[in-house]
């Protein structure tokens, strides 16, 4: 890294910092400060060698999470489904496809994980079925207006002969949010609502039944063990009465919420009649109170896709979920003062209702952060890259994201890691068309490419076929062959490699509770965040560099971690460094 003759004259951390999150205000629940691993069951591993991940494949795998230091693993769905959307369209609840294993598989992957340490989340989606799940198949088969159908949302069509959709939305995946049933007789009836692919039909959580059938699917996984559930779009149950057309674009984050466009929230998201689903949710997860904690054991984590952060906030009340995915944080672009106020900003809104604040840089559905952080700036993210389509910067993208790893990590309250992540992995951006899976891709008439570029194959093993993902060289998507040199065998026990660097830093933050902390912010520092974790064993400094002139740390500055090569006490252009002074 050449240096430059000017570096940035170092502050002090500590006499402009504010206290922007009081960690001392709360009792020590697990979850408060958990580090969380998503498992997306078709690409972690694979035993059976047909090419798709499995159950018992992850369990193989789960001392190297134990080892990776995380308290918890969060697996997408692996129940019965037929994939249409890679698993978030559910035909049973209670089962586990035989693509992953058996029901058995899954209790002896918990049992496996908490003999390990590990705690176990699964995954549930509660705002559509599968069209093959059997209330779906009784729906069609009865007429309008049956109780069958009330349990999803059926509407007759507009137009005289019904042949116009119920209102003019959009599915989030392109192409209208209605489809026309044929029904029984054979004549062309009603309009059933699917916000995402068709074959996964909106139900209607006004309807008792509907609430009764999920809390006795919670309790059938709190049964077997599960320490807890990520609630698939919770922020969709509830539709505004009356479906009313809604003409802006369909923004999972809530068109008509940012900025002076109107407060008018979207009718299919956000309505204040979803609160009472989780209040309910959450007396159930606390009769299951083996701890003595009065909060409980067992944990919700809400993906809701809601702005603003005051609107996020009412999701994590201590009556409903303990967590919420913090997408502001993942959204924020390669900015100090932008990273600055999310991070602020996060913190107030939960703090104020005594939730943790978590922090998350890549999941399934985005481009994964060593990619996103490759792209130009300020350029609004695209959902999936392309051969075709301008290649993100790859060296750049994994030196961002390594920093912004290393900023968030340092961060009290909860976190969250991708699989792969810790590997450095990129999204495959040069995936051939042919192999897309994502619903996406057709559905937005080949103008998004979608989600398949990160839900690729994990690379465990440099030299074996499919990279070690399993017995056979299938992999369902293809691996690029830069995951070669980033595969886990290639970099455990190398100094310097992002696996090292992972290890390390959930290490350091776990045993100075750093988790546990409360945190110190400088305000006006230009391109540098520069904070402090006031942790239960050590006051730990953080610089995060993101300028382009290296920045010198303090005298005595004693390095805890750095996501790059330092240049003697020289914190380089997009580094972020964790120290002691
Ligand atoms: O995602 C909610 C969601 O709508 C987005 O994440 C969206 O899929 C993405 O922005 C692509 O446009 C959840 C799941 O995480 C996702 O995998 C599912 O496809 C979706 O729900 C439907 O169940």
């Amino acid at each position: 890294m050449p240096v430059t003759q000017n570096p940035t004259t170092p502050t002090s951390t500590a006499p402009a910092a504010q206290l922007v999150h009081d960690g001392s205000r709360h009792a020590d629940a697990w979850w408060r400060s958990a580090v969380i691993y998503q498992i997306y069951p078709r690409s972690f591993a694979d035993h059976d060698g047909d090419g798709m991940g499995d159950l018992v494949g992850i369990t193989s795998r789960l001392p190297y999470l134990r080892d990776l230091g995380v308290d918890a693993v969060w697996l997408s769905p692996f129940y019965a489904s037929p994939q249409a959307d890679a698993g978030y369209d559910v035909s049973d609840y209670r089962a586990v496809d035989p693509l992953f294993g058996r029901l058995e598989d899954a209790k002896a992957m918990v049992a496996r994980a908490h003999e390990l340490g590990l705690r176990v989340i699964v995954d549930l989606v509660p705002n559509h079925t599968s069209d093959e799940h059997e209330w779906f198949r009784a729906a069609l088969a009865a007429a309008p207006g049956s109780p069958e159908r009330e349990r999803y949302m059926f509407r007759d069509g507009k137009g005289p002969d019904g042949s116009e959709p119920p209102n003019n939305w959009e599915s989030v995946f392109g192409g209208r949010a209605w489809t026309r049933v044929t029904e029984p007789d054979g004549s062309p009836g009603q309009w059933y609502l699917h916000l995402f692919d068709p074959k996964q039909p909106d139900l209607n959580w006004e309807l008792p039944e509907v609430r009764e059938e999920f809390e006795s699917i919670l309790r059938f996984w709190l049964d077997l063990g599960v320490d807890g559930f990520r609630v698939d779009v919770a922020h969709g149950l509830i539709k505004e009465a009356g479906l009313p057309d809604w003409d802006a674009e369909l923004h999972l984050l809530g068109a008509g919420l940012k900025g002076e466009s109107t407060d008018r929230r979207p009718p299919m998201w956000d309505q204040d009649g979803v609160h009472e689903v989780y209040e309910s949710w959450r007396r159930i997860l606390n009769s299951y109170n083996e701890t003595g904690d009065s909060a409980g054991d067992r944990i919700m984590c809400a993906e809701a896709w809601v702005t603003p952060v005051e609107r996020a906030a009412r999701y994590v009340r201590e009556t409903e979920f303990h967590q919420a995915f913090n997408f502001d944080f993942l959204e924020t672009h390669w900015h100090a003062d932008k990273l600055r106020e999310v991070i602020r900003a996060s913190y107030a809104a939960n703090d104020s209702v005594g939730a943790p604040t978590t922090w998350v840089l890549s999941n399934h559905d985005v481009v994964r952060h060593a990619s996103r952080l490759g792209l130009p700036i300020d350029q609004p993210r695209p959902n999936g890259i392309g051969a075709e389509d301008p290649q993100p910067d790859t060296e750049l993208g994994l030196r961002r994201a390594r920093a912004a790893t290393t900023l968030m990590l340092a961060l009290p309250g909860g976190a969250y890691i991708y699989q792969g992540e810790e590997l450095g992995l990129p999204d495959h951006t040069t995936m051939p068309d042919e192999v897309r899976q994502d619903p996406t891709w057709e559905r937005s008439g080949h103008t998004e490419k979608g989600r398949d570029g990160c839900r690729v194959p994990m690379p465990w093993e440099a030299d074996r076929p499919g990279l070690g993902f399993g017995p056979s060289e299938q992999t369902w998507l293809p691996q690029p062959e830069s995951y070669r040199a980033l595969a886990a065998d290639r970099q455990a026990g190398v100094p310097g490699s992002t696996l090292e660097l992972y290890r390390r830093m959930l290490q350091v933050r776990r045993e100075l509770g750093m988790g546990q902390g409360s945190l110190l912010l400088e305000e006006s520092t230009g391109d540098v965040v520069r904070m402090v974790n006031d942790a239960r064993e050590a006051r730990v400094q953080v610089v995060a560099n993101l300028g382009t002139d290296p920045v010198d740390l303090p005298d005595g500055a004693q390095v805890l971690v750095a996501s790059g090569d330092l240049d003697g006490t020289r914190v380089p252009s997009d580094t972020a460094v964790w120290f002691t002074a």
